[in-house]
């Protein structure tokens, strides 16, 4: 159809940016010169019709003239523009190749968790039904994976919140832990700001003062790495001044015994000292959580990025199980998701141990339930693989010879960032599916171009485990293919077209009902007609007519037993420990204005210009014993590499630290310096602690 000046396009769509998933309307003018754009916030459940500046701005990379429009190979290191006959020709000869030589598991799977819930699915059988590879994981592991394997070990489910977001200001004391919603959710403020004029205290642990700590009435500015023992500390006055809730703590948990006899060798005046947190706001922050009749407790990366990430969150959810404060009206914890897709993108089989609906590869009955789904035998899927930044390693050790990257940048978003180009040089063949010419993307030797949220349907399950649909609202730009289309594509040209004969999309999500039917992440009773009537439908929803889990573990823990397992927990020091070489920590984060590794709000002008560059913050104090001047140029190095960014000197951080932000390439890297130690249990580096040190790029005379 033929556009004309003055006409207007009217694209209903949701954010593709962080957790929340507000829904939006774009309209494009059509003008004589160029068109012109408006954005307006469109009422839904999750984000109450609010939309942040990333949201409002988020047309502008989708519509960049920077979008990749055609499959490129590189030949002779340059890229050149190839068809999608061709590319798939190159895809089937390198693979068919490498596998022959090295075997299948010599090809690795790296997706991502802003990828719908279609793509993700498909993606997990892709890799064990088309490649036959057990070498799968994803972004996510950076960031669900410890709050993931701590609510899957305490209650026996991960969904993100076990509350609806409108539950926030029911409670009477929240605690933020080592999560900054002012920047990163920042259209779920106004649920804390309500809290707040019903009378909720709110309790921030972070080392910094952020928008977010500013809005608590008690901030407990930890030392990076230390949330473990400061938890420690405050189980420890919750059960010596009796604010334990004994009834639940014995009806609904087990283990409380062990930890009770553990807390007793406790020392409080020990704690505030490895936490750098006084006593006596140890003491406040317990007893005012305590006390308080209802209570929710939040978690994000800056307690989960650690090297005991896992076991840090399982002490935030002992304070929860041994106060009672779950399962009831204001009562609940939430990780704060962070991808658009950070929640449905865990559940159905992009993770090296997961089969759809969260079920297990390692599990007899869930391999042979699937295989039944997907028409092989059980025997025919791989075992399980390694996490995502022991894939690096394995490319590093060249067990790995070909990756296929699909909704990720692990060049920038991999700790120790220097080892992992070193290992992706070494690669045979990298094939990366994106809508740009990412850091990664310019490594690999073919580029596979992809559609925007503008373009793609599908469907997302948001921080709540709200499964919601995104209807397509634009024709693709060019050549461009959906992420569900190219895997089907390769799929066929490798001989396995029969397991990936799908014609629209939502006949992959009619698939994955089924797969993940009786799983714990349960969507059967969820159907595109039904998403489309309903304002979205929470998981698990086991058949047509239940209406949704709103809020769980009201009368049981989804354990076999039902109830609900506390731990012990370990004060637990970071990995690594500052020294004379490297005497501060340095811990990552985000700003507002940028997502991730900013390959996509790099590229929308209004969000480039209100943060154009990396910077770090460090404390006047500090900076003065190291002849750092504010807005100057700085080399920040630790063991694994160094890079260079503008100093910001602010009062807002602890003395012994300094935060850069993360999402920056190349010379301004954050993750050339960040530490590869991994949690033990779920894999999660250490992002939020190493040790570096910082001074002038330039020394002054
Ligand atoms: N603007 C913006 N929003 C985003 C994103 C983005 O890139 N930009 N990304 C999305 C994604 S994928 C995610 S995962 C989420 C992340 O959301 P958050 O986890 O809230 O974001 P971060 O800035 O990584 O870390 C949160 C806070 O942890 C603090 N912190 C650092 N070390 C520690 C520590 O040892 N203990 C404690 N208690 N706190 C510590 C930092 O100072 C920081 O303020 O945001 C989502 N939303
Ligand atoms: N130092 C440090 N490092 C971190 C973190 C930190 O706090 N500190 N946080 C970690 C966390 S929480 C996360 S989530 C990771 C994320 O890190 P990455 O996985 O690198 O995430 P993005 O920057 O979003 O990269 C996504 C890529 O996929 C493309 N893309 C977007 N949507 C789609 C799609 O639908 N299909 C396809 N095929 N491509 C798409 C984008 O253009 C982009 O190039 O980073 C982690 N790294
Ligand atoms: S970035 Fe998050 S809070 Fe902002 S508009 Fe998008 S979904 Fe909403
Ligand atoms: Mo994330």
């Amino acid at each position: 159809m033929e556009a004309f000046a003055g006409q207007e396009h009217v694209m209903d769509t949701q954010c593709p940016f962080c957790s929340v998933q507000c829904k939006m309307q774009v309209v494009e003018h059509l003008g004589k010169e160029r068109n012109t754009y408006t954005v307006l916030p469109k009422p839904n459940a999750a984000s109450e019709g609010r939309l942040c500046i990333k949201g409002m701005n988020a047309y502008q990379h989708a519509l960049s003239s920077d979008r990749l429009t055609y499959p490129m190979a590189k030949v002779d290191g340059a890229f050149v523009r190839v068809s999608w006959e061709e590319a798939y020709r190159i895809i089937q000869s390198n693979f068919t190749q490498i596998g022959q030589q090295f075997g299948n598991d010599a090809i690795g799977v790296y997706g991502g968790g802003s990828l719908t819930n279609e793509s993700a699915y498909l993606l997990g059988k892709f890799a064990r039904v088309a490649l036959r590879t057990k070498y799968i994981d994803y972004n996510g592991r950076f960031c669900m994976s410890a709050a993931a394997s701590a609510g899957n070990k305490a209650f026996g489910i991960d969904r993100g919140l076990t509350n609806q977001l409108s539950e926030i200001p029911m409670a009477k004391c929240i605690i933020l832990a080592g999560t900054n919603i002012a920047e990163c959710q920042p259209t779920l403020m106004p649920y804390f700001t309500r809290a707040k004029e019903n009378g909720t205290f709110i309790i921030a642990i972070d080392p910094r003062n952020t928008g977010t700590t500013e809005m608590a009435d008690l901030h407990l500015k930890v030392k990076p790495g230390m949330d473990a023992a400061l938890v420690n500390g405050m189980l420890k006055v919750l059960v010596d001044e009796a604010y334990v809730d004994e009834s639940f703590a014995r009806e609904r948990t087990n283990g409380f015994q062990e930890l009770r006899e553990h807390l007793a060798n406790i020392d409080l005046n020990d704690i505030a000292e490895i936490t750098g947190v006084p006593l006596v706001q140890i003491r406040q922050a317990a007893e005012a959580f305590g006390k308080a009749a209802t209570g929710m407790v939040f978690t994000a990366r800056g307690v989960e990025q650690q090297t005991d990430g896992y076991m840090a969150v399982r002490n935030f959810l002992n304070m929860v199980l041994i106060t009672g404060k779950i399962g009831k009206e204001g009562c609940g914890y939430g990780a704060i998701t962070g991808q658009g897709n950070g929640q449905g993108g865990r559940e159905h089989g992009q993770k090296a141990d997961q089969l759809p609906g969260y079920r297990s590869i390692e599990n007899p009955i869930d391999r042979a339930y699937i295989a039944e789904v997907w028409g092989v035998k059980p025997d025919e899927l791989p075992g399980k693989g390694v996490s995502a930044y022991e894939m690096m390693e394995k490319v590093h050790e060249e067990e790995i010879r070909a990756l296929f990257v699909m909704g990720s940048n692990p060049l920038v978003s991999n700790p120790n960032a220097n080892f992992v180009e070193e290992g992706l040089s070494k690669l045979k063949f990298l094939v990366v599916a994106d809508m740009f010419l990412s850091e990664t993307a310019r490594m690999a030797d073919l580029i596979l171009p992809t559609s925007s949220y503008l373009e793609n349907e599908g469907t997302l399950t948001n921080m709540e485990g709200r499964v919601l649909l995104r209807e397509a609202s634009r024709a693709v730009m060019g050549e461009v293919k959906h992420d569900w289309e190219i895997l089907c594509g390769i799929a066929q040209s490798l001989g396995r077209e029969s397991y990936f004969s799908y014609t629209n999309v939502e006949q992959i999500f009619e698939e994955l009902r089924i797969a993940s039917r009786g799983g714990l992440a349960d969507y059967y009773g969820i159907t595109y007609d039904r998403l489309r009537r309903d304002e979205g439908v929470y998981w698990p929803c086991p058949s047509l007519d239940h209406p949704g889990e709103k809020r769980l573990f009201e009368k049981e823990f989804a354990h076999p037993g039902g109830k609900a397992e506390l731990i012990a927990v370990d004060n637990h020091f970071p990995d690594e420990q500052v020294s004379g070489e490297f005497p501060l920590y340095l811990t990552t984060g985000r700003v507002l204005s940028h997502y991730l590794t900013g390959v996509q709000t790099r590229r929308s002008h209004t969000l480039a210009a209100r943060s154009f560059e990396s910077f770090m913050e460090i404390h006047p104090k500090t900076a003065q014993k190291y002849q750092i001047e504010d807005d100057s140029l700085i080399r920040l190095e630790s063991k694994r590499g160094s890079i260079v960014v503008r100093s910001k000197l602010t009062r807002e951080i602890r003395e012994d630290t300094v935060f850069v932000p993360m999402h920056w390439g190349g010379i301004q890297n954050v993750n050339k310096v960040t530490n590869q130690a991994l949690d033990p249990t779920c894999k999660m580096p250490g992002f939020k602690v190493c040790a570096v040190n910082a001074r002038p790029l330039v020394e002054s005379m």
